[in-house]
């Protein structure tokens, strides 16, 4: 299988996050993306290739202009501003009974009017950063389009959490979306969107919540219990045209693959009856037992169990990595999943 990555990733470099009322130190950092390609390499799972520029277009299909020139211009307003700081955080939000238009012209007013929590950095070059994932996650679509049994996209910063017009959850611009929407856009009639990131994708529901051509499939930690706490219940099915094409699994934290394994299986049924073009697979590690910010309990073996699972669905499938944390196995977890839906 052959992977795409780009250097620019790793210039989203964030130093704290705030969580459990401390700046801590981030978790969302550069090298989860230097471990997996050091297990690519050392693992042979295939070629590495730089990603191809897409331009504006794909960002927008999925994107709110505004959002987009926010996270462009942003780094420079805030220096204009005299702001010392090396990252920003947001701190207002326009919840019930507060405005979220106009958009503020000030930038603090900004961040707060399109994030989503205080927990992800923004950056000097958080924006080259977050337009090189989004690159390597077209990349890769692009591969599969071609014919390309499957392909990953290394993407990171991760993409599940950010919305039509917010960030947060550690991601920017929704990868797994963009790639989703671009495959849309040149040819695949359905295409399904599998989510085994520890938290649940909103971002991703969010915008294709309306559609019945994206299919959404949700695994991840109840929402009651986890971040991102206000999304991901088992009653969220679509609306609209869309109702139906959602489909959560809300599971308990302590959940090991035995009790993940009916939830797989429910949703591979659904992708067996959508019969989609391709598969796009937002690859969180999350779950692994000894992540730092997780509660669930795979072990690295669950992981080739869970790429052998999507190896027997025998769809194009593009992979593109979401979060997992526990950095040493990072590599180990995420190159497993990959080798064992290659044998499929
Ligand atoms: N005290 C992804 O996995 N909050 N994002 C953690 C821990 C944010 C995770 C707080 C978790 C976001 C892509
Ligand atoms: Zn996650």
């Amino acid at each position: 299988m052959k992977t795409v990555f780009s250097d620019d990733q790793l210039l989203h470099a964030p130093r704290h996050e705030i969580s459990d009322g401390q700046l801590k130190p981030a978790v969302e950092i550069p090298s989860r993306a230097e471990i997996v390609l050091k297990t690519v390499k050392a693992r042979n799972l295939g070629d590495i290739l730089e990603p191809s520029d897409f331009g504006q277009r794909p960002l927008e299909k999925v994107h709110d202009k505004g959002y987009l020139a926010f996270l462009e211009c942003f780094w420079g307003k805030w220096e204009a501003e005299g702001r010392a700081s090396a990252e920003a955080f947001p701190f207002i939000w326009p919840v019930r009974s507060l405005r979220a238009d106009p958009v503020p012209d000030h930038i603090d007013g900004q961040l707060g009017r399109y994030s989503m929590d205080a927990g992800t950095p923004l950056g000097a070059r958080t924006w080259e950063a977050a337009k090189a994932s989004a690159n390597t996650a077209l990349t890769a679509a692009k591969l599969v389009h071609e014919g390309n049994k499957a392909a990953f996209g290394l993407c990171r910063p991760p993409g599940h959490h950010a919305g039509k017009d917010f960030f947060g959850g550690y991601c920017f611009l929704n990868n797994a979306a963009i790639a989703a929407q671009w495959l849309r856009d040149n040819g695949a009639e359905r295409v399904a969107i599998l989510d085994v990131d520890y938290h649940h994708g909103n971002g991703t529901q969010a915008i294709f919540y309306d559609r019945p051509d994206v299919l959404f499939l949700s695994i991840h930690a109840d929402p009651r219990q986890e971040y991102p706490y206000f999304l991901g219940h088992g009653d969220e099915t679509g609306v609209k045209g869309g109702t139906g094409f959602t489909k959560n699994w809300p599971l308990a934290l302590g959940t090991d693959w035995e009790g993940y394994l009916p939830a797989l299986e429910e949703a591979c049924h659904w992708l067996k009856v959508f019969k989609p073009d391709a598969l796009v697979v937002s690859l969180g590690m999350d779950c692994f037992e000894n992540d730092p910010i997780s509660g669930f309990k795979f072990t690295s073996d669950d992981f080739s169990r869970l790429g052998a699972r999507l190896g027997k669905t025998g769809l194009p499938t593009v992979f593109l990595m979401e979060g997992g944390y526990a950095v040493d196995a990072l590599g180990t977890n995420c190159v497993n999943v990959l080798e064992a839906f290659e044998k499929g």
